[in-house]
């Protein structure tokens, strides 16, 4: 039988979700890691779209990350990622949910308006992991490459903003609602957990998180890290990535 296959950004929140999940259950899996502007056409012609994650397995092909997580909850069920209190889980996905649709995009625009003013910065994060040669073309094609990023993403100064009010208000939250047990539903860490802490890595930066950015950063960004890095909401999502992240189980195609 041959391992999942996972389609990724290495430094995306989307994604790690999934890699997340297939570490957490200890599923040995192989991953394509692809840049953002030439993923459009790896991707379109195969799957019908661009964005990711997708994990293919056994013929099965799931192209959201709360598809990906379930596919591999039924997959592989140990040790769970759902509750199994039945209102629990539907609270747990509900939470996965929410910050998926509306934590994760205007957070994503916050972080992107920052990032993307660096060229070599951002070019060479984008590219992390990809050979020397390949990472100084794609830091040559990035102006090009961020003009799309910027228009497809709709990433503008009012969306920033946006961010910056939708990110502190998830903070706000996982701190309360962590408040009793440690955890955002009952007392075990759970997909709600996983998703929160991806969702919230750009912000708060685990050192556990696959990719690493190094100093000095983009002064915008940089800006936009000093502001968080004393909320209880980042101590939560360290906690989080320290206790539960887990080893790859990345293996060779
Ligand atoms: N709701 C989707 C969002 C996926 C998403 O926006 N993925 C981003 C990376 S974090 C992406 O691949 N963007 C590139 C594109 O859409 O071209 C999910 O949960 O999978």
């Amino acid at each position: 039988m041959s391992p999942p296959e996972l389609w990724q950004f290495r430094f995306s929140m989307y994604p790690e979700k999934a890699r997340w999940a297939l570490d957490y259950k200890g599923v040995p899996h192989v991953r394509h890691s692809l840049l953002p502007g030439p993923h459009a056409a790896q991707l379109l012609p195969r799957f019908g779209q661009k964005a990711m994650p997708i994990l293919r397995h056994n013929g099965s092909v799931l192209k959201t990350s709360a598809a990906v997580v379930d596919y591999i909850e039924q997959a592989f069920p140990n040790p769970p990622l759902y509750p199994s209190d039945k209102s629990e889980c539907a609270q747990a996905l509900e939470i996965q949910q929410r910050f998926d649709a509306e934590v994760g995009p205007p957070l994503h625009r916050a972080v992107f308006f920052e990032w993307l003013t660096d060229t070599e910065y951002s070019a060479r994060r984008f590219a992390f992991g990809q050979p020397e040669w390949s990472q100084r073309l794609y830091v040559r094609a990035f102006p090009a490459i961020r003009a799309i990023m910027r228009a497809d993403m709709g990433i503008s100064e009012a969306g920033a903003k946006q961010g910056l009010t939708v990110t502190a208000e998830a903070l706000d939250f996982v701190a309360r609602q962590s408040g009793k047990t440690g955890y955002l539903v009952g007392s075990r860490f759970s997909i709600a957990d996983l998703t929160a802490a991806a969702v919230l890595q750009a912000t708060c930066l685990p050192p556990e998180f696959p990719v690493p950015t190094p100093e000095p950063r983009p002064p915008g960004w940089q800006h936009w890290l000093n502001r968080w890095k004393n909320h209880p909401g980042c101590d939560y999502v360290l906690r989080i990535y320290r206790e539960h992240r887990g080893r790859s189980c990345e293996i060779s195609a």
